[in-house]
Parts: C-alpha cells; structure tokens; sequence
C-alpha cells in the first residue's frame, strides 16, 4: 500500500502522491492510502495545506475497472470512495488537486472533493463511466452540478466525452491553470490558500437550479444512444442533484449505479473496453518486435477504398501516392476525397488549412513515380485474384526490398497473393472497412509466409492511423466476413419463409445492429456479393439462398442502381418493394421477431465458434473486437461471442438444433460441457 500513495513535506505544504502506473486507477490500496495520508496531515500542526497530484503520465483515469469486473462475478468486492472522499472534503486544512493528463471517472469525482483544483493547459476532465455502462459512482452526479451547473454536469455525465482544461476552468471545475511546473505550482498555490477557510463543494448550492435543458438532452440520448440504459440513467441521477440535498442524492446514486453496475449493458461494454486493449497483444508479437518505420505510403486503386485509405493515411500525416489506370478514374476518387474532406470542414470537425494540408499530402498519379521509395504499398484494386497476383508481380519489382506490400482484399487468399511476388514474407492483408477514413477496424491478415515485424508493423500503422488492428489467419472472408454470410444467408432465408425484408431489418436494428443486413447488403452491392457466390460456391449439399441471383439478373444492384433487396428514391431513402417478396418467397408462415435475432445472431456465433477452431481467429475476444468495430454489432451487448456468453452456449447450441442447422463441434462441446467462449 505504502508504495502506491506516499505523503511529503515541502515548505510547509503536504504532497500526496499517487503512484499506481499505468494510469493512477484507484485500485484498491489507493484510495485507502489517500485516507491515511490526510489523516497523517491532520496530525501535523507544522502542515497548512495539502496537494494531490499523479506520478508518471497521468492524474487518475478512474475506479479500477477490473474491480467492478471481480465484483459482479462474485470473485471481489465493489470499490468504495465515499470515505476517502469525506476525509478530502473534510479536511480542516486546504486541499489542491493538481490536475495533469487526465481526470477521468472517479479520478475527477476524487478531484471534486478537494477544496481547489489546478491543472495542466492540456489536461482533460471527464465523467466516462457511461462508456462502460455505469454512471458516476463515487458522488460525480452530485459534485459536477455544484461546480459547473446542472445542465453541464447531465451533458457529461451521460454522453461520457471528456473537456479541455481551459473550458473546465470557464466551467468552474478548475479554478487555474497552471503555465509552470505542476508539481511547484500547485505548492504555491497551496500556500496562497493554505490560511483562507475551506470550502466544501457539497456544500455548493448556488449553481443547482433545475434545468429544462435535460429533457432534450433525454430526447437526443434515445437517439444517439440507442437502447442504452446507462445515459438516461446519469441523467436521472444528475437531475436528482437539483431537487434534493446531498445526502440523499449520494444514496440515490448509489442505487442506481447498483443497478447499471450489475446490468448485462454494463458487462458487454467493459468487456469491449478491455477487449480493444486485448487485441493487440498477440502472443508471438511481443512488444519488442522490431517494426519497420512507414515515412512514405502508395495505395493502388482510387476507388471508394482505395480513397479512404489514402485520406486515412494524410490524416495521419503519412504522405502518400494514389495511382489508379484511367485518368477518370482518378479524377474522380481526388473529386470524393476532396467532397469528403469539404463537409468535415462545413461541419466544424477540420479547418480549411488542415484540409488543404491533407490534400497536398495526398499525390494523384496514372504511373508509379515514387513507389520505390514507398515503405507500405497498399493494394485497393477490384476483387479478383488474377488482377491481385499481376499488381503483386509489378509492385515487387518496382517496391524497395524491405517496402511492405499490403492487400486490402476482403476475401481473398493471401497466400497466393504473396505467391505472386518474390518476398511473400513481405505480404499482409490489410482489410479496411468502408468508408475507410472512418470506420476504425482494419482485419490484418498474416498468411503462412508473413514475418513477424511485417504483422508487428501493420499493427502499429493501424494504431497511427487511431484503428483497431485485429491479427488473424488467412482463410475465405478472413473472420468479419466468413462470419457474416451464414448471417446474411440466414436473413435470407427468413424472407423466403414468409419474413419480409423490412422486419428482419428491423428487428436485427432493434436488437442494437447498426444496420439490417438487407440495408448492408444494398449499400454494399448485390454485385459485390454475386461475385462472391461464383468464387466461393456452396458445398454441395447446403442450401444456398435464391435472392442473390434473382436480383443480381434482374439488374437490382443495391442503392447504386436504385433498387435492390428495397427500392430507394431521389434521397436514397429505402422503399420496401413486393417486387423482391414475389421473386424469391417459398413458404408463408408468420415469423417472430425472436425467431428473426435467434436464427441471424446465433448462426453468426456458430461460424464464429468454427473459425475459432480453426485457427483464423486467435481468440474469441478477436471475433468480438471485429464485430464491434467493423460490422454495427452493438456494443452494450460485448460482440457475437461475448453475447453467445451471456445467452448460456446451450440454449444458443440447442436454438441451432430446433432450427436444423449445424453445429460448429467446439459450441457443441463447449455447451456440452457446460462451458464459455471466455473463460
Ligand atoms: C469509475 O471511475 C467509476 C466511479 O465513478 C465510481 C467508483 C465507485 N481501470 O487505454 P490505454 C488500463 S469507472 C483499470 O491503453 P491510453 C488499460 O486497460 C472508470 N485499468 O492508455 C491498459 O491496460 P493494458 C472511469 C485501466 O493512454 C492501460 O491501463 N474511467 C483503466 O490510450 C493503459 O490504457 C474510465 O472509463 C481503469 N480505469 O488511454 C477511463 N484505465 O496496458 C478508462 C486504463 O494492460 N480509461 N486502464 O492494456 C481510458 O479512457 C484510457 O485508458 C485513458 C488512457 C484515456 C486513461
């Protein structure tokens, strides 16, 4: 305990510092040697005003999540700050929070019980618990209105985003920031303020009235974050602040951060929380893999994706060559890429002199000037392998020999992509989601012969480009879309039993999917997946849905041409159309929603138990990341496996059965043996 928090004296003014790296999390042992060190400071007439301050890079990131994860599986106890937060509050000298990095959580609850805050100009403060599906905790529904008013604190406490230190300090929540040395300036501010009486912010009333603003706040939440308990919840919470004394709220509070905290919502978003940190540890990339660096960056291809990466790249500050074969071509991926970056700046998300800055980074070309210099060429061209391996056998001719080459195929080989070049130990696949400058998965695909700094590079590149990098085996569709076509298939299937297209979408988006998988499939092209049916045919045997073929031969592409599993008018608005009904429905019988989410999301979870077995994802966790951050699965609910979990791997195995599919062997097993994806 002693080395997590030590207490000093310095020119008459005592310092606590918090030392659990890396983050400073009040793990259990902090919070208690905060308590002691006041009351070590209380005991000594010869100390008029205290600091606390975090050692290493940050203040405190917050309650130790892991704890809450221990507690509500029963292997731990919940984590109490109330005490310590008395003993702050109450304490009769003094007491400066000095702020740098981040106060986050329960970090800014525990600044909020000192008398005064100082911080860093580039610190942040924040209430994320939302994030995880909690609300503030440790009496932040009840101390941030005091400080920055009722309908500030709600805004914070339920979307979870954190603010500068110079709009804390407008706010209220700061009161200075600190140009000079933290540590030294906060002692003298301490000194500055260690004979004047404190004051506590509980006993802060004057910023409380209630406000008509957290009814709209209520509006946008049903939203913006749908389905989601824990915003409202915070809400409720903050609003409680307004009407009674604090005490109550505290105790108020508390009971519903009890509930949040045992709720599966709160489950599934801590497990993704900690499963995008997991991802990238791979456990034959240590740490210390060597990674090449990437100064210069060519992409081959100026279509939709090969733009999105471009401008993923320039984003990022990697300058980077786009070559495409037609002067069209091209022209018109720079024209997209440049309407792209126009509505960032007309929204107020970039300003003009970034825009133009990202631009000028980004050099259109018809030939392969400068690929030599290149030290990641990304390849972004159509779907076809024969055109892959002739881009592969002329980038490795041109390319420098340690120049990465990447495939940004979503299905192919990469194997036999690398098989077409002469440093197959060079190759990687790269699978950007569309639009890739946004959505922030990318698959990287290592294929038998890729070396171990190539893959350790693609994921240090992935995370310069703020993705998630997500490590798997070669294979058909990798694992995001090997995944999806039983799901996809499944979709269709309910439409040919008496389903219509509509219902499925909704109820896969009541079920908290981003989109229906018939909206998918038209945003990304009945084309895109016809051509994947004649490469990648059914095993004999296995029923194969129809509607793919009848709307690819009846021209009915997607959103591209107007009409495809809907119709859609000059907004691009989706229309149902019984056109589609008549051309592939078998059967009638009315289908449950229940039946719709049981039979799409639990075949995804089978097809995701086999490339588990299989070796092409390394660990369920994996599955998970990809779906949440590739493929609209919401999170709340952890991912497909996560969910499979939480449903219990027997009902699920037994659903399959009644349904007469089959089992991938390790869910049966697993729910054989009574047993989870996530031990
Ligand atoms: C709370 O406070 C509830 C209270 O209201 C009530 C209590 C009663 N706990 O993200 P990084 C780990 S709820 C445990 O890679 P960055 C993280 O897993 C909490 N571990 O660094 C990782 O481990 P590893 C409210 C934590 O610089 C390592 O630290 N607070 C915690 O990119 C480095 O993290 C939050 O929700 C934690 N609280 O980002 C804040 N935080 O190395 C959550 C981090 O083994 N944290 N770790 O993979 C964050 O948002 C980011 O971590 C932060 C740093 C911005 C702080």
């Amino acid at each position: 305990m002693e080395h997590l928090v030590t207490f000093s004296v310095h020119d008459g003014i005592g310092v606590i510092d918090i030392n659990n790296p890396p983050v400073n999390a009040l793990s259990s042992g902090v919070p208690e040697g905060i308590k002691a060190a006041v009351e070590t400071l209380e005991s000594l007439p010869d100390v008029h005003a205290l600091v606390i301050i975090g050692t290493g890079r940050t203040f405190v990131a917050g309650a130790d999540i892991n704890e809450f994860v221990a507690a509500t599986s029963g292997k731990g106890s919940m984590p109490v700050l109330h005490p310590t937060l008395f003993a702050i509050e109450d304490c009769t000298k003094p007491v400066v929070m000095a702020i740098h990095g981040t106060a986050l959580g329960g970090g800014l609850e525990l600044a909020m019980a000192g008398h005064y805050r100082v911080a860093t100009p580039d610190a942040q403060v924040g209430q994320p618990e939302v994030k995880i599906g909690l609300i503030p905790g440790a009496g932040g529904t009840q101390r941030l209105p005091r400080l920055a008013g009722v309908s500030k604190a709600a805004e914070m406490c339920a979307f979870g985003e954190s603010i500068s230190a110079s709009e804390a300090l407008e706010l209220g929540i700061l009161d200075r920031i600190l140009e000079i040395d933290l540590r030294s300036g906060a002692i003298a501010f301490a000194q500055e303020v260690a004979d004047k009486p404190v004051r506590k912010t509980r006993d802060r009333n004057e910023k409380l009235a209630p406000s008509d603003a957290l009814n709209t706040l209520r509006e946008q939440c049903k939203k913006t974050r749908r389905n989601l308990i824990a915003p409202l919840a915070a809400i409720d919470a903050v609003e409680i602040a307004s009407t009674t004394p604090f005490d109550e709220g505290l105790k108020r509070e508390a009971e519903i951060f009890e509930r949040c905290v045992h709720s599966d919502q709160s489950k599934g978003l801590i497990h993704a929380f900690f499963g995008e940190r997991a991802v990238a540890k791979v456990p034959d990339i240590p740490k210390d893999t060597p990674v090449y660096t990437i100064h210069h960056a060519a992409v081959i291809g100026a279509g939709t994706m090969g733009g999105g990466i471009a401008m993923a790249l320039a984003n990022a500050g990697i300058p980077v060559r786009i070559k495409d074969t037609e002067q069209a071509a091209l022209d018109k991926g720079m024209a997209v890429i440049a309407a792209n970056y126009s509505r960032s700046v007309k929204s107020g998300r970039l300003t003009w002199q970034a825009m133009e800055q990202r631009m000028e980074m980004i050099t259109p070309q018809l030939g392969v000037d400068g690929f030599d210099r290149a030290d990641i060429i990304i390849e972004a061209v159509f779907e076809s392998m024969a055109l892959k391996k002739q881009v592969f056998t002329e980038i490795d001719q041109i390319a420098k020999h340690d120049c990465i080459l990447a495939s940004n195929t979503s299905t192919l080989s990469i194997d036999e992509i690398g098989s077409a070049t002469s440093r197959p130990h060079m190759v990687v696949g790269m699978h950007f989601f569309s639009p890739a400058n946004v959505m922030r998965l990318v698959e990287i695909v290592r294929s038998d012969s890729t070396c171990r700094p190539v893959v350790a590079t693609a994921m240090a590149l992935a995370k310069t480009l703020k993705k998630v990098g997500v490590v798997v085996r070669n294979g058909f569709g990798f694992v995001g879309n090997r995944v999806m076509f039983p799901y996809m298939n499944e979709a269709m299937f309910l439409v040919e039993e008496g389903a219509t297209t509509e219902q499925v979408d909704r109820a896969l988006t009541d079920f908290g999917m981003a989109m229906g998988p018939f909206a998918v499939c038209d945003l990304s092209g009945i084309d895109v997946f016809w051509r994947i049916q004649q490469e990648f045919p059914a095993p004999a045997g296995t029923r194969r849905p129809i509607g793919i073929d009848k709307l690819y031969a009846a021209g009915r592409y997607g959103q591209k041409t107007g009409a495809g599993w809907y119709r859609y008018d000059e907004s691009r608005k989706p229309l149902p159309d019984p056109e589609v009904v008549a051309m592939i429905r078998q059967k009638q019988r009315t289908i449950s929603d229940e039946e719709i989410v049981e039979r799409c999301i639990y075949s995804l979870i089978n097809e995701g138990a086999r490339v588990l077995e299989e070796g092409v994802a390394l660990r369920a966790v994996d599955i998970d990341i990809i779906y949440l951050t590739g493929y609209g699965f919401p999170a709340y609910r952890g991912g497909p496996m996560f969910y499979g979990d939480t449903v219990g791997l027997e009902k699920v195995a037994k659903r399959i059965r009644d349904f007469g599919g089959t089992l991938a062997p390790l869910l049966e097993r697993l729910a054989k043996e009574g047993k989870m994806f996530h031990e």
